[in-house]
């Protein structure tokens, strides 16, 4: 059975259960033309290719940001600066030339999901209106390749060399440097990473940002490293066991700790799982975002969060958690969410909580084609 009649917009349009009249298609007047956000496995190959493009393509296109991060050589670097400098790093040994906020950064906290999906927005936004891109953001629904499905991690089409991001790294023996870190952060000293990719279109794509906090320079340009880790995912990432009883819960603040913390008592939710599972600089903290395959894992954790939304009508403005990982504040619909000033401008979260924008009041306008997988 399929989750359908609740979470398809036609059933929406038919039902009469937006709240204003034509803004086209049964969609809102303020966002009358929403991107259309598919499953990769639901693409076509010229699809597939021209998404590539235009990631690509950000890749070739200069920096926005140099004046922050010198570093930064290329736009996709622009969403790894800001990433990195948002999430929280309380390391004495951080070198402070370089060590971006120490603050309450945008994991383990009420921000969490509100601050990854501004920055997929934004991203999305980027393909778009620099790269000329004709799609949405993609998601890519890893529940589809886990034995739930009778498929494997490894094999995903997202690792795909011509119509995917390339496969695993090649050199499993080989351990990068990675700065030595506490905390929540990864364990530095276990056997995290593999080595370069060297298929698909990023093998011979160069990072000057990272591996972790840092902004470039130490390490110098580095390669995309991957170690895929398929027991670790296909454990991590099914609908039935993993996803469902993470949307089952109730509390706007539970279901965001519970994308880390699984609610099943495993060791990784579903977020840590996509990093792990991929592995390599997907599994860092900080410039995990380095790889393409982020973007793609974070509209998926976001179509979560969207469903869940979706699930009962008090969960749309569901908002809280603490500001700090640590349990001090609350995260309110006030709270701030950072992307300025060369991604762009920095809203509220209320400004990014409905998708369709329905009240007008916010900034996105996108939807998810429904996944079709079994309601909770
Ligand atoms: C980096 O983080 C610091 C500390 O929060 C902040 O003051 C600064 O504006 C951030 N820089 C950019 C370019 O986002
Ligand atoms: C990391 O934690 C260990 C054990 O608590 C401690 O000995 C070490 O000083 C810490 N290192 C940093 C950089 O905070
Ligand atoms: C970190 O990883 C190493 C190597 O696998 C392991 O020996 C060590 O116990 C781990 N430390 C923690 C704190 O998990
Ligand atoms: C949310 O999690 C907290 C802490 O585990 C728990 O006490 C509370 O009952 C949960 N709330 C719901 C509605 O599940
Ligand atoms: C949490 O972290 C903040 C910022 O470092 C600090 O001001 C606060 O005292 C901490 N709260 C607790 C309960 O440790
Ligand atoms: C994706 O494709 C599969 C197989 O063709 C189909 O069963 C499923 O309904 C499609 N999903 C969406 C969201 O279109
Ligand atoms: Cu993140």
């Amino acid at each position: 059975m399929h989750i359908l009649p609740l979470l398809t917009l036609t059933s929406l349009a038919a039902s009469a259960a937006l709240p204003q009249t034509d803004g086209g298609a049964g969609y809102p007047p303020a966002c009358a033309n929403p991107r259309v956000r598919k499953s990769w496995h639901n693409l076509t190959n010229p699809e597939r290719t021209e998404y590539l493009r235009a990631v690509k393509c950000l890749f070739a296109l200069p920096a926005q940001g140099t004046a922050y991060f010198p570093a930064a050589k290329n736009r996709h670097d622009d969403f790894a600066t800001l990433h990195i400098n948002q999430t929280s790093a309380p390391d004495p040994t951080r070198n402070p030339a370089n060590r971006g906020v120490v603050g309450p950064g945008i994991h383990f906290n009420g921000v969490f999901l509100p601050w990854h999906r501004y920055a997929v927005w934004n991203y999305e936004t980027a393909l778009i209106n620099e790269c000329g891109y004709t799609g949405a953001q993609p998601y890519w629904d890893w529940t589809m390749d886990t034995p739930e499905h009778g498929a494997r991690f490894n094999e995903s089409p997202v690792f795909d060399p011509v119509f995917g991001f390339g496969g695993n790294g090649n050199n499993p023996s080989v351990l990068p440097t990675v700065p030595p870190v506490n905390g929540s952060a990864p364990n530095a000293s276990a056997p995290l990473v593999g080595g370069c990719v060297t298929d698909g279109p990023f093998a011979d794509q160069t990072f000057s940002l990272g591996p972790g906090y840092q902004f470039g320079g130490q390490e110098g340009e580095h390669c995309l490293v991957r170690n895929i880790q398929s027991a670790l995912a296909e454990n991590t990432l099914q609908w039935g066991a993993d996803v469902l009883p993470l949307v089952r819960l109730t509390e706007y603040w539970n279901v965001s700790l519970g994308m880390s913390v699984a609610p099943t008592g495993k060791v990784r939710g579903i977020h840590g799982g996509g990093h792990s599972g991929v592995n390599g600089e997907m599994q860092n903290v900080w410039s995990s975002i380095n790889d393409p395959l982020f973007f793609m894992h974070h509209a998926m954790i976001d179509y979560v969060w969207w469903y869940w939304q979706h699930l009962a009508p008090q969960n749309l403005w569901a908002i809280g958690g603490p500001v700090w990982p640590n349990g001090t504040g609350l995260t309110t619909l006030d709270s701030p969410v950072y992307m300025t000033p060369f991604v762009a401008p920095d809203v509220p979260i209320r400004s990014v909580m409905d998708v369709l924008n329905e009240d007008g009041s916010g900034v996105l306008c996108y939807t998810y084609e429904d996944a079709g997988h079994p309601a909770p």
